[in-house]
């Protein structure tokens, strides 16, 4: 051990001031032991990975190779403090590009500096002066063979350990990458900026492949594909402010329905009564979650297969809704309780063209208004229309609530409906949950009339996806009275509301809507509604209230339902029985659910829409 002690020196100290670093200049939330040890130890695999080659080296070599690694660690380190100070986020190779963002920090950076930032190089100035001074401890012996193999396997074996734990502790860390704090809590900074560097390599091999010839034929299945707008409601609500909420874990199946006797969504019975209410809508959200369903309902593209593309593809070129509606006067706004990093909304919403993002910092978050994720719905709608009234109109923005997340958790005085009994803890505290978010969305709408911003609106609600898992299946076959949950019945329950208020419209001439549709479907249906055309645009869904609007929608798992059948999991069902039948009523739709993903993903992992966003400049 003693010959190699200066190399272990440098990697002790650096995974020291690592951890101090995580523990005094970031705002990490840890919530157990287990926690807090995947946190100390996440430095150090890198760290000893890094390190190890000097192992290999000359004896100058090698010193002058430990002192310059440490500074670059160091130093990497460091100006993710900066930034954090600055944004309190990490540094991501985009938001690196990101000139605004730099443009800002630049004018700062010396502000943002403090003596005591001498700290973060202490350890690099001791190793230099250890190796000037020729301190016995970095005096060379060469390392045997079995040395380094037992630090490589060492290394590895803890590199698993760091990972096996992180995997308990939040399931698909990397195919979802969630927040950053998260990956960074569990994986480590340095794992995470090399996570983040191929992430940045793989989309960016695959956007300098494409060519704009790409376009050209999707271009032409869309123009194929495109549906004239309904006439009497194109245009109905011209001008008006646009107000969407995104309903957190709704499902359709709480709609109109009791439990324990009692109505779940007792608002939204109501609310539905005088909108338009769609009972054939189905999420199309993958890994991404919330973030996925706010992806279709902006971009009508589909999310993707694997990860979530607000994390992999956020500087692509979009041509989102609120972009879109910039060229008809709207201020464009979201409002959304939680870390702006989360699902790097951050980022994304710069692409999507957002002028406004009312996030954490915006509310008054305290112990006493928040429960489970954070801010509870009620205050969240509450603070929110305090900024909405501040906002130009007219205005397009979007809530994001957050009560009803799993796990579902309430306080007891929040309680207005009591949980159910089965064996899935989930399925039970569920519905109080729901039924606190629909009292949030009365108390949003009320406050709305209250201020005058609700007549001249148009409201939309949209449930973002599944809130019960498959693995509550068991317990949801009780709740709904089934011998047990098919597949054709998951499919079924992937249904969430989807309800257009237009007030003086709606309210006179209520109708609840049976069209199969989707998520995907929202943006043009909502640009028809404001008297936009779409027809030039880049879309795969289509206008809801169009008479040719095919009962039609592909899930992001290849699954779809038409009028008559629904097709998963390689099977074909006929919906009236939910029975299995010949694949061959099915068929005929299989290569246009293919189709429709494969044009999409190509969209998003080419970065096409710059091609489109070029075509459209010439023209003007
Ligand atoms: C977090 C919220 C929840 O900001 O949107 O995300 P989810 O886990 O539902 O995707
Ligand atoms: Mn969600």
């Amino acid at each position: 051990m003693k010959n190699y002690r200066f190399v272990l020196l440098a990697v002790l100290l650096l995974w020291l001031k690592t951890y101090l670093v995580y523990k005094n200049s970031f705002d990490i939330k840890i919530e157990s032991w287990k926690q807090e040890f995947i946190l100390f130890i996440s430095p150090l695999t890198f760290l000893l990975f890094v390190f190890g080659f000097a192992l290999f080296m000359s004896e100058k070599r090698r010193n002058r190779y430990i002192v310059i690694a440490s500074f670059i660690i160091s130093f990497i380190l460091y100006a993710n403090v900066m930034f954090y100070r600055f944004f309190s986020d990490f540094i991501t190779i985009p938001v690196l590009f990101q000139t605004s963002n730099m443009g800002d920090l630049g004018n700062s950076i010396f502000e943002l500096m403090r003596f005591s930032d001498v700290f973060f190089f202490l350890d690099v100035i001791l190793l230099g002066w250890m190796v000037r001074k020729k301190v016995s401890l970095t005096h060379y012996v060469p390392a045997t063979k079995r040395f380094c193999l037992a630090y490589f396997v060492t290394t590895l074996a803890l590199g698993f350990v760091n990972l096996g734990l992180a995997e308990t502790e939040r399931p698909q860390l990397l195919t979802r990458t969630f927040d950053r704090e998260m990956l960074i809590k569990n994986l480590g900074i340095y794992n995470y900026h090399v996570y983040d560097i191929i992430l940045q390599s793989r989309s960016k091999a695959q956007r300098a492949l494409a060519d704009s010839s790409e376009l050209a034929d999707i271009q032409n299945y869309i123009n194929a594909n495109e549906k004239e707008p309904n006439e009497q409601l194109f245009g109905i609500a011209k001008g008006r402010n646009v107000i969407i909420v995104s309903m957190e874990s709704l499902q359709s199946f709480v709609i109109n329905n009791t439990v324990e006797g009692q109505e779940i969504t007792p608002f939204l019975n109501e609310f539905i009564k005088q909108s338009y209410y769609f009972d054939q809508f189905y999420h199309q959200t993958g890994q991404g979650k919330t973030s996925d369903a706010e992806f279709l309902i902006e971009n009508s593209l589909y999310p993707l297969g694997r990860g979530a593309v607000f994390f992999t593809h956020a500087t692509n070129e979009y041509n989102a809704t609120p972009e879109i509606l910039k060229n008809y006067g709207y201020y464009s706004a979201v409002f959304h309780a939680n870390n702006k990093s989360f699902w790097n909304r951050d980022v994304m919403y710069q692409s999507m063209k957002y002028d406004r993002f009312f996030s954490m910092t915006d509310y008054d978050i305290t112990e006493e208004n928040s429960v489970g994720w954070g801010l509870k719905d009620i205050p969240f709608f509450e603070q929110s229309v305090q900024h909405l009234k501040t906002l130009p109109q007219p205005f397009y923005t979007k809530f994001i609530t957050l009560t009803n997340h799993f796990p579902f958790e309430l306080g007891e005085e929040d309680k207005m409906v009591p949980e159910y009994t089965s064996n899935s803890r989930t399925l039970n505290r569920y519905f109080p949950t729901v039924r606190y978010m629909d009292e949030a969305l009365k108390v949003f709408i009320e406050r709305l009339k209250e201020e005058g911003l609700y007549e001249n609106s148009i409201i939309i609600m949209y449930g973002d996806h599944y809130g019960i898992s498959e693995n509550h299946n068991r317990a949801m076959a009780q709740y709904l009275g089934k011998d047990e949950i098919t597949p054709f019945d998951q499919v079924q329950l992937q249904r969430v509301p989807f309800i257009i208020h237009i007030p003086g419209v709606t309210d006179k001439q209520p109708k609840v809507i049976s069209k199969v549709s989707g998520q995907i479907d929202v943006k043009p249906t909502l640009l028809h509604l404001l008297g936009i055309d779409t027809s030039n645009q880049i879309h795969f869904g289509a206008d809801l209230f169009s008479k040719d609007k095919l009962d039609f929608v592909v899930l992001r798992d290849g699954s779809f339902v038409t009028k008559d059948y629904v097709y998963t999991k390689n099977t074909c069902y006929d919906k009236k029985t939910g029975m299995e039948i010949d694949a061959s009523h099915c068929e005929p739709y299989m290569e246009k659910a293919r189709q429709e993903l494969e044009y999409s993903d190509k969209i998003v992992y080419g970065d096409l829409l710059r091609f489109y966003n070029r075509q459209q400049e010439n023209r003007q």
